[in-house]
């Protein structure tokens, strides 16, 4: 299969959010046959959810994959496991040491058990849609529209970004 774009969310608010998300950035890029083309900043956001939980961390990542949707979801998601991430009698929205969402993948659309494409929240939340128009602003989510149009409707969760440095350097 030839390689195709996607999009990667990521988040976390255990443990040590910014050191989870960078080496969980290391690993994506270490995927076979799969390429970080760009990484946003960092951005801290108030949580989406149960109160009390602590603030997250989100980052969002553009990749290139020689790897089909699913078997890229399950790559993430044994990074997730790799870094502490358990999924048992876990709080839907609750805090996590680590949080992988494929957000999209090339212009796939699809609802199975395993895996809905674009993912649903992507097109609602700021943490999602800021660091994805950083990254790509011309990308489309399908059904949705334009990345950058979407943000003017979003869900705003106090977002700022936590490395000025990085994100000054592109
Ligand atoms: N992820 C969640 C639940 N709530 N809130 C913020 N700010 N950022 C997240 O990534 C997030 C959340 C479940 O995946
Ligand atoms: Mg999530
Ligand atoms: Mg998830």
């Amino acid at each position: 299969m030839s390689a195709q774009p996607a999009f990667i969310g990521l988040g976390a608010n255990l443990g040590d959010p910014v050191r989870q998300i960078e080496q969980a950035l290391d690993a994506i890029a270490l995927l076979p046959g799969t390429r970080l083309l760009k990484r946003s900043a960092l951005y801290g956001s108030r949580p989406m959810g149960p109160a009390g939980q602590p603030d997250y961390v989100n980052a969002v990542a553009w990749v290139e994959t020689a790897q089909p949707a699913l078997q890229l979801l399950a790559a993430l998601l044994d990074i997730e496991r790799r870094h502490g991430r358990r999924r048992d009698a876990a709080e839907r929205n609750g805090p996590r040491t680590l949080d992988l969402d494929l957000l999209l993948y090339a212009d796939l659309v699809c609802d199975g058990p395993a895996l809905t494409l674009p993912h649903p929240g992507a097109h609602a939340r700021d943490f999602v849609l800021v660091p994805l128009a950083e990254v790509a602003p011309h990308v489309l989510i399908p059904g949705r529209g334009r990345v950058t149009d979407l943000l003017d409707h979003c869900q705003r969760h106090d977002l700022r970004v936590l490395d000025r440095a990085l994100a000054a350097a592109g």
